[in-house]
């Protein structure tokens, strides 16, 4: 059988989370708002937006349109800045033998994200070669829980939502996948991704026969 195997970007595929923690962090800073390590896993999987929108939140700030657009630009130069050296080594482990499998027996694989910069980062770290279909938070109107990413993904793919498998490190993505009916795989903390139908704590603990039955049912 060929299925549609979905990859999240941030957190799944590579840990650009302590890059937008730190550009966040650079904008709370100068706002006065403590934005902690805790903090910014409520921005997981959340659109640069939402983000901003939590961070103003957590320091009671009301501001204009014209500065939330200023931090927002801001916020995305910083992001690039970090992100501009990212190299193949930055790709978590476990990862490429896991798209190699897929790639070698027919499988389809596509990109997930939310985030406006997904494909810069998998130039970067050398694997945009291996993705059928780029979905990303320039081709949604809806962020995650809405399914519309994933949803767009499989389409694309010609696949249905039941034959389609999500990787996913945040809980508006599990939702998101769960809501379309598709496979939901979470890695990450178990206590965090309760919700998913498969659990790991990274791509390192999915092997062969996992990714074999996936396919078969
Ligand atoms: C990622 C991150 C989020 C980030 C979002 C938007 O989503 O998890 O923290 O806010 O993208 O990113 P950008 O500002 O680059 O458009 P995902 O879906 O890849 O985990
Ligand atoms: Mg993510």
């Amino acid at each position: 059988k060929t299925k549609a195997f979905i990859f999240d970007l941030d957190g799944v595929i590579v840990d650009t989370a302590k890059y937008h923690y730190l550009a966040w962090q650079k904008i709370a800073s100068q706002l006065g708002i403590d934005f902690t390590h805790e903090h910014n896993e409520l921005l997981k999987g959340v659109s640069r937006v939402r983000s901003l929108e939590i961070i103003l939140g957590l320091g009671n700030i009301e501001a204009s349109q014209e500065d939330k657009d200023k931090w927002l630009v801001q916020k995305n130069e910083d992001y690039l800045g970090y992100i501009t050296n990212m190299k193949e080594d930055e790709i978590l482990e476990g990862v490429i033998t896991v798209l190699q499998f897929l790639k070698a027996n027919g499988q389809l694989i596509a990109l997930g994200s939310a985030s406006k910069n997904a494909r810069p980062i998998l130039e970067k770290v050398n694997i945009l070669h291996y993705f059928d279909v780029i979905v990303d938070g320039n081709d949604v109107t809806n962020a995650k829980p809405d399914p519309e990413v994933f949803v767009r993904a499989a389409k694309l793919l010609g696949k249905t939502a039941s034959e389609s498998i999500v990787f996913e490190d945040s809980v508006a993505g599990i939702q998101a996948a769960n809501i379309a009916g598709m496979v939901s795989v979470g890695i990450g903390h178990k206590d965090i991704l309760n919700e998913a139908q498969y659990n790991f704590n990274d791509f390192t603990e999915i092997d062969n026969n996992f990714l074999q039955t996936l396919v078969n049912t």
